[in-house]
């Protein structure tokens, strides 16, 4: 059984931080719409998913990925990069108590979940404009105990480790290598992203599928090449905002 937990777009959403591009107007009803379809595509992959109601004066609440590290033994409630972002944290930590014991990232630690790609029993943390050593060290020490590594990996260009490198199957990870040395997962095997759509790295998996952006055409060949299984989704308005498919929500098994 999978769980997501998800949370509704805030009407303030238009105020979202943004790093690497330019504001652009969102429309809030189509963005409302493209996350609904959004959710009927994690239900319709076998999630159950948990909706959290609206947080109208947290601009960036939709992309809950971002607020804690879910694993099979505890959960590791961040402490977003972006203060703007913190006050996401406590209802994502109510919603989890039941499912998980948790752990926190303190001061002066940063960490955005967007950050953190686990293949295995390996975490790799983006060292991003979001993250930094401090909460690399915490997430080490608390993780070792489950018997897993944790890896520090610079990225560049972009927000977010997931934005530029993620796991589509066993093994298997999509990857713009402009943003992110390859050669830290080996021996995974690599699909690049077209060269003509740098930000098509971030996908979604569920189990044998990929939640992936319509936006991404040729790289979405390139997957279906690999034999890996497609489930698009039109995610136009959450992009203008930088999100992506995997920020919208927390998936873990119960
Ligand atoms: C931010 O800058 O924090 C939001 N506007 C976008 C966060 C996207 N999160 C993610 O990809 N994990």
């Amino acid at each position: 059984m999978r769980t997501a937990i998800t949370r509704e777009i805030s009407a303030k959403m238009a105020l979202c931080e943004l790093t690497f591009q330019d504001r652009q107007p969102i429309d809030l009803e189509l963005a409302r719409i493209q996350h609904r379809q959004y959710v009927a595509c994690l239900a319709s992959l076998g999630c159950t998913v948990l909706q959290l109601p609206e947080e109208p004066e947290l601009p960036d609440s939709v992309f809950v990925e971002d607020t804690a590290i879910v694993l099979e033994e505890a959960a590791v409630i961040t402490r977003p990069g972006a203060a703007s972002r913190r006050p996401e944290i406590a209802a994502i930590a109510q919603a989890l108590r039941t499912h998980r014991p948790l752990a926190f990232i303190e001061p002066p630690g940063t960490l955005d979940g967007g950050d953190v790609l686990r293949i295995g029993r390996r975490v790799f943390v983006g060292l991003s404009r979001r993250t930094n050593e401090s909460a690399i060290l915490q997430l080490r020490r608390r993780l070792a105990a489950y018997g897993y590594t944790v890896v520090g990996v610079p990225v560049q260009h972009c927000l977010h480790l997931k934005s530029a490198v993620t796991e589509v199957a066993d093994s298997t990870l999509l990857i713009n290598r402009d943003w992110v040395d390859g050669e830290v997962f080996a021996p995974a095997r690599l699909i690049d992203v077209d060269p003509a759509e740098p930000g098509a790295a971030n996908a979604l998996r569920i189990g044998e599928r990929v939640i992936f952006p319509q936006a991404f055409p040729t790289t979405r060949g390139h997957l279906e090449n690999e034999g890996i299984h497609v489930q698009l989704v039109d995610v136009s308005e959450l992009a203008k905002a930088e999100g992506g498919v995997t920020c919208c929500s927390l998936v873990f098994t119960s």
